[in-house]
């Protein structure tokens, strides 16, 4: 009898939920960037080992929602928290428990969810007592099922995830096919992997006024009978002078950002890229809620 788990995680941008969807799905299937608010959408990364298929619910970072994007964003995590076997709630050990951590305590609350506390970068931390208190907190904040102090960057404790989530796995039959590793598109994960070199290359506020999208994606062989993808792409900036930025003198910028993305893009799609990117401005499209669903910057 095949069996399912579906697992939320959650917590506040930057705790590490995508580097920890990645470890456990064994791909990079989710962005990572040393910048909050990096994940825009909920990500499934499936992994099917054995009789059981596990479907981890990457989710945005939880904020307060200023903008119709970041609105999308936080309804992203509301509606991954409702309906999943377990949820995770990633937190990090350098940082206090916070308002993001009690509203999410708050949802789970409602739907009795069953919820795995991981207290993260541990590595960041000098000794075991300085992280009691916090552990004090966090356990009277919810019935948490387990607390596990890890580092997903120096793998301590990853080893305990996966027995755990096991646990919750529930029989019927698997919602995705064995071999895949997420849901989402070529496209889109090629389209996030542009967004993720912006997020590495740009200073703080203009990744996140811009949008990544994929207007062309094509297949040939070339004469050495090689395959070949052409992919076209726009980056969409509010603003005149951050397109100036991100192109840079004399398209330097630009042409780091389209080399170390498509450096990703090969080793994903596992064959030459050729990676043409131009760079657009649409001034407040993060307000304009036809812009963010025709693009499909957000889900609905
Ligand atoms: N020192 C340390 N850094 C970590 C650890 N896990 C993740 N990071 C770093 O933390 C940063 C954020 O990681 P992400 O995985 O993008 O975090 P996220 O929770 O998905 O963030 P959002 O998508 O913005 O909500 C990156 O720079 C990671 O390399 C860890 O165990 N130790
Ligand atoms: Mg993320």
């Amino acid at each position: 009898m095949t069996k399912n788990v579906f697992i939320a995680i959650t917590g506040r941008p930057n705790a590490g939920k995508s580097s920890l969807t990645n470890l456990l799905v064994g791909e990079k299937i989710s962005i990572v960037s040393e910048k909050p608010q990096t994940t825009r959408n909920r990500i499934n990364g499936v992994l099917t080992k054995g009789d059981t298929q596990y479907v981890f619910i990457d989710t945005p970072g939880f904020l307060k929602p200023r903008t119709k994007l970041a609105e999308h964003m936080v309804k992203a995590v509301r509606t991954s928290v409702d309906d999943v076997d377990v949820a995770i709630l990633m937190a990090d050990a350098t940082k206090k428990l916070s308002a993001v951590e009690q509203e999410l305590a708050k949802s789970f609350a409602s739907h009795n969810t069953k919820v795995i506390l991981l207290l993260n970068k541990i590595d960041l931390v000098k000794s075991k007592e300085e992280l009691l208190p916090l552990l004090d907190e966090y356990s009277k904040l919810y019935s948490f099922e387990e607390i596990i102090p890890i580092s997903v960057k120096k793998r301590i404790n990853t080893e305990l995830i996966m027995p755990l989530l096991e646990k919750y796995a529930v029989e019927g039959e698997h919602f995705f096919p064995d071999d895949i590793a997420t849901d989402r598109t070529e496209r889109f994960l090629c389209s996030e992997l542009i967004r993720e070199k912006l997020l590495w290359t740009m200073q703080q506020e203009i990744p996140h006024g811009t949008a990544v999208d994929i207007e062309s994606f094509s297949s040939r062989t070339n004469k050495n009978n090689a395959e070949v993808i052409d992919i076209g792409a726009v980056i969409i900036c509010e603003k005149r002078s951050h397109k100036g930025m991100i192109i840079g003198k004399c398209g330097e910028r630009l042409k780091q950002i389209g080399s170390l993305a498509r450096k990703d893009i090969e080793e994903m799609l596992d064959a030459k890229v050729n990676l043409q990117i131009f760079v657009k401005v649409k001034e407040n499209w993060r307000d304009n809620e036809r812009f963010i669903t025709d693009n499909k910057i957000a889900d609905d």
